[in-house]
């Protein structure tokens, strides 16, 4: 037994721990504090194996480089799997694995994968000590930059060791490198036995298994059987003139601008808003006492995608990565600091491009992976929430799904009701980017922004928000944003960034019976005055267009609906179809032009 050097005495954990190094057979079994000694010791021994590369200790204190297996950048959706008992309740969406050929098949790759190596035992806490919304994970893992990783992304170490107490009722998590091959690399979720296994590869989404594969899938899962929301949404705090702060939750696609928009800075002519960041990827969402809907970040930093990433686009995330951070797959400059596309400035004369090879901006390949990534402490950012870390989480005013269209989907619509809502989140849709392994630009359903993290059935996930909607005294109003509409050049017309505020200033005062709206057959869209414009430059007619509804393209994209849902089979919800009924209705009525004062 591991028990000797165990700081617990949690049976179920030391059992379980013991188990699975039988299986790896590491040399050695070290237990992960989450304290300083142990992250510079870690460090230490990475910067001396080449897992990670100093950084211009002047310049970016406590900065490091790592760089990943050029076959293991991205998170690979056709290697995750979720294992449930019957394969319906994976559903359509997931790839499926009996779990005894899973727990099979990867046991052979676990099988002596450890050797001459440490297994790294992490307890982590995901949410807040104390609080209803926290969950505890265990991850195994032979990788040190794992390691570092989860000190930043979770609460970890004695703290998760405490919440669990005499408990077994913790997630196992298990990881294993293996020998990185991309044949023999498995993302395994096994829901009804609160475990995750992943081996093969070292890249972030796949191995960090308190983000995507706890706080998300497995999560998902969990909320459905104990009533609360496991969501792929930022959360947002906006302060108005007068100091009182809406929060609101956003649901976009990998790849879309979460985190932008999660730290977005209220533009000149908008004086006297501020905005605070409480979370940029994950939102526990619970029912409070008050009947209204409390969101948590569950996570401790973020894990952002760095190419795009500048002072025009993102202001705080920069000065969120300039001390104690990782960065993975990014451009490393002469002078030691690091370099991304679309970051501020000229491109750097010449660099060592993620490879490790030498770039110049004639080369014809980019200089960092368009899924380089930064690993940052959440509390470093100038714009964090004070109540980022309250253990109640805090009050959503509204829910903002956001697809990325090129045409149909206006600038934002209000749903009509929360049914109406669920039904506008399940037919989201968005075109693929390079978060995950595979083609890009692909137009592709994304219900709720869940498509890759849905833990089950998700003609079960619609019903169990339909339900949620229920039991919701005080909804929040659920909008839809596109950020990325298009002129028939292909250009986007939206500026985003910071004006994107003005669309969510509108979302607020319809939260609040105020702003003036149009009703139109999809939902009420703002009217042309009722968004702030002082300050953009942009034409009234170009405002009509980014919030006209085209009947004709409606109609279809209820086409293409109607192929999504019948994808979903019959365990889709009623209450759906008779959403989609209603709006091919509402497309062949004469059109409104009410215009709708009270929110
Ligand atoms: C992420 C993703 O890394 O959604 O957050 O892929
Ligand atoms: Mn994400």
């Amino acid at each position: 037994m591991t028990e000797n050097n165990a700081p617990t005495r949690n049976q179920a954990v030391l059992k379980w721990v013991d188990d699975m190094a039988k299986l790896c057979k590491p040399d050695k079994i070290v237990w992960c504090d989450g304290s300083e000694e142990e992250r510079a010791r870690l460090t230490k021994e990475c910067l001396a194996a080449g897992e990670l590369i100093e950084l211009n200790q002047q310049k970016l204190p406590g900065c490091y480089l790592h760089r990943s297996d050029p076959n293991d950048v991205a998170r690979v959706e056709k290697l995750t799997f979720i294992c449930t008992k019957n394969k319906e309740d994976a559903g359509p969406t997931n790839n499926w694995m009996a779990p005894d050929e899973a727990y099979k098949k990867a046991r052979a790759i676990f099988d002596g994968s450890m050797k001459g190596r440490t297994m790294y035992v992490i307890p982590f806490l995901m949410g807040l000590p104390n609080s209803p919304f926290a969950k505890i994970g265990f991850e195994l893992t032979d990788s040190r930059y794992v390691v570092l990783n989860m000190r930043i992304m979770t609460r970890m170490g004695k703290i998760a060791l405490e919440q669990l107490g005499d408990s077994p009722n913790f997630t196992k998590g298990l990881h294993s490198r293996a020998d990185l091959n991309i044949e023999r690399r498995y993302i395994l979720h096994f829901p009804e036995d609160n475990t995750i296994w992943s081996v093969g590869s070292a890249y972030g989404g796949n191995v960090l298994l308190g983000k995507k594969c706890l706080a998300l899938r497995i999560g998902s899962w969990l909320g459905r059987k104990e009533s609360w929301l496991a969501e792929h949404m930022l959360i947002l705090g906006i302060q108005n003139p007068k100091g009182e702060i809406r929060y609101v939750c956003a649901a976009f696609p990998s790849q879309c601008g979460k985190t932008n928009l999660a730290m977005v800075v209220a533009p000149n002519a908008l004086k006297g808003y501020k905005t605070w960041t409480v979370g940029d990827d994950i939102s526990w969402l619970r029912i409070g006492p008050d009947g209204k809907l409390w969101a948590v970040n569950p996570e401790a930093g973020f894990f952002g995608v760095a190419p795009g990433t500048s002072l025009k686009t993102n202001p705080a995330a920069l000065q969120t990565v300039q001390r104690s951070t990782l960065f993975t797959n990014v451009a490393l400059k002469p002078d030691g600091t690091v370099w991304w596309e679309g970051l501020d400035g000229d491109p750097p004369a010449n660099c060592i491009d993620w490879l490790g090879k030498p770039w110049t901006p004639a080369s014809k390949d980019k200089a960092a992976h368009p899924n380089s990534r930064f690993t940052a402490p959440a509390s470093q950012c100038p714009s964090i929430s004070p109540e980022w870390e309250n253990p109640k989480g805090v009050p959503i005013s509204a829910i903002i799904f956001g697809g990325r269209r090129a045409k149909v989907a206006p600038l934002v619509f209000e749903t009509f009701n929360w049914q109406h809502g669920v039904y506008v989140g399940s037919t989201m849709a968005s075109e693929t980017t390079a978060a995950a392994a595979g083609q890009v630009g692909v137009v592709r359903r994304d219900p709720m922004a869940m498509l890759p993290f849905l833990g089950y059935h998700a003609g079960e996930y619609f019903r169990h928000w339909l339900d949620m909607g229920k039991k919701i005294t005080k909804p929040p109003k659920i909008f839809h944003v596109n950020w990325f509409r298009t002129n028939n050049q292909g250009k986007f017309i939206w500026p985003g960034f910071g004006e994107n505020l003005r669309v969510i200033l509108w979302i607020l005062d319809r939260c609040e019976g105020k702003g003036d709206a149009l009703k139109t057959p999809i939902g009420c869209v703002p009217t042309p005055d009722a968004i702030a414009t002082t300050g953009l430059a942009i034409s009234p007619e170009t405002f009509k267009e980014l919030l006209s509804v085209n009947r004709e393209e409606w109609r279809q994209e209820l086409e293409l609906q109607n192929e999504w849902f019948a994808s979903i089979g019959p365990r889709l919800p009623k209450e759906l179809w008779d959403e989609h009924s209603a709006l091919a209705k509402r497309l062949e009525a004469k059109p409104e032009s009410v215009v709708l004062k009270e929110g």
